[in-house]
């Protein structure tokens, strides 16, 4: 796809325990309307854009925590977004939990879902690189629990063509993943879209604050630049319930430069015209891959998960 496109983030400020999924379907509302009258033909909303980042509590049963989840796409909490979508002709990117019966044994995703303005859904993404553990660390007054909630996505990384281009979807923790993007590459994709949680404190690791922010950033900037592809990105952040998640929802071009970043940790909508040729220009030269990629050599990454011969 080539031409010029007015692609926006619509980033959301914290959800409480309390709110409720009709309260951040407002609210998304209100950013899809910004976003159309910014001139956006789509809009990236976060991933878990409908509750609170859940898994940062300990629940023991589904009774507890299947009301953070969504059986039906769209569900009934989703649909007066859809609806004002479609009334707009804007395109949107929703992350939300998904309960799904497969097989006759019920699974839980971190998923993402892309409906373009017409209203059709063109793509869903589960979630595949889940961060944090099972079982509760207690190394804070929260946890990061998404291998507890969620099983690992079972759909790949694919793209999805749509009117402003070739959409590749991921989320949150994807985004730390080269291997993410390189796929969605590979199959031609010419703009990324992902939502994030990410809590300011890494529990796991000593991650100071002001690095988890540059982390995300680096992630973002060389992903587009080593694919030659837009990305968009959609934090839900500030402090929900006294739990604070880092902001900098942004728009980067296929260059790796950051061209617009959400100001603060509140509702938000950024947007930009987004080159497409840029991106094409640079998958025709330094990144034409055709040309320069040496798969031979890269057959480890497919074959190995660790490092080979490592004591750790
Ligand atoms: N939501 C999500 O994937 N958050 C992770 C936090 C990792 S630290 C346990 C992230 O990569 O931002």
């Amino acid at each position: 796809m080539a031409g010029k496109h007015v692609l926006a983030v619509g980033q959301l400020g914290p959800i409480h325990l309390k709110d409720t999924k009709a309260d951040a379907v407002d609210r998304m509302i209100a950013l899809l309307r910004s976003a159309a009258g910014k001139g956006a033909e789509w809009i990236v909303f976060p991933e878990l854009a409908l509750t609170t980042f859940f898994p940062r509590y300990i629940y023991d049963t589904p009774a507890d925590y299947d009301r953070f989840y969504e059986e039906n796409l769209p569900s009934a909490a989703m649909k007066p977004l859809f609806d004002e979508a479609l009334r707009l002709g804007v395109g949107f990117y929703l992350g939300f939990a998904e309960k799904i019966v497969e097989d006759g044994e019920t699974k839980r995703y971190n998923t993402s879902v892309l409906v373009e303005g017409t209203g059709g859904i063109i793509g869903k993404y589960r979630k595949v690189h889940l961060p944090g553990t099972i079982e509760p660390v207690k190394k804070a007054n929260f946890e990061h629990l998404e291998k507890r909630y969620f099983d690992v996505g079972n759909l790949g990384f694919n793209t999805f063509a749509s009117p402003i281009g070739k959409i590749g979807m991921c989320i949150c923790n994807d985004r730390r993943w080269p291997e993410t993007f390189r796929v969605m590459a590979l199959q031609g994709a010419e703009i990324f879209m992902l939502g994030y949680n990410t809590p300011t404190l890494n529990i796991h690791h000593h991650e100071p604050a002001h690095l988890r922010e540059f982390h995300h950033r680096l992630s973002l900037e060389s992903a587009a630049y080593q694919n030659g592809a837009w990305v968009l990105s959609a934090a839900k952040c500030g402090a929900e319930d006294g739990f604070a998640m880092i902001g900098g929802s942004s728009i980067v071009a296929p260059t790796g430069e950051t061209v617009v970043r959400a100001s603060g940790e509140d509702d938000e909508v950024i947007a930009y015209e987004c080159d497409l040729d840029l991106g094409t220009y640079i998958r025709k030269s330094v990144f034409d891959f055709a040309r320069h990629r040496r798969i031979e050599h890269y057959g480890l990454i497919t074959s190995t998960t660790g490092v080979l011969d490592s004591d750790e």
